[in-house]
């Protein structure tokens, strides 16, 4: 979708920090992440909505958030899906949040990009 800016960047027009790629999905960094290496991942498929997503679409989702959790090494960590203004959406594109919850003795257990 044209407006759409998860669309524009995953046509490249805005720049993001990608950390997986394939045909149906990307995952980057959150521009405003509330732990370190909060990560979206989202269908390459346009809709606003889960329920506008054919499931086909979104079938690598949470094994993308999963292999994000194993590669960051963490333990504890919220998978977070927002779906219209009063549940807090503010990009209308679906998308998951992977959010960390690094602890104080075990942090990312990797080094990780910043946005
Ligand atoms: P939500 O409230 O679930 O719609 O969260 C939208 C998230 O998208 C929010 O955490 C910030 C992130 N975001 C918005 N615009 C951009 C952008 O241009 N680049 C990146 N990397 N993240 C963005």
């Amino acid at each position: 979708m044209a407006a759409c800016i998860f669309c524009k960047i995953i046509r490249g027009e805005i720049p993001s920090m990608k950390i997986f790629e394939s045909e149906k999905t990307l995952a980057f960094l959150d521009i405003g992440p509330l732990s370190k290496g909060h990560s979206l991942v989202i269908p390459k498929f346009h809709g606003a909505k889960l329920h506008d997503i054919p499931d086909d679409q979104l079938s690598e989702v949470l094994s993308v958030a999963k292999r994000i959790a194993v590669a960051q090494g963490v333990q504890d960590y919220n998978i977070l899906q927002n779906n219209g203004r009063i549940a807090h959406q503010v990009v209308d594109h679906v998308h998951f949040h992977m959010i960390p919850k690094p602890n104080e003795k075990e942090g990312l257990g990797i080094e990780w990009p910043t946005q």
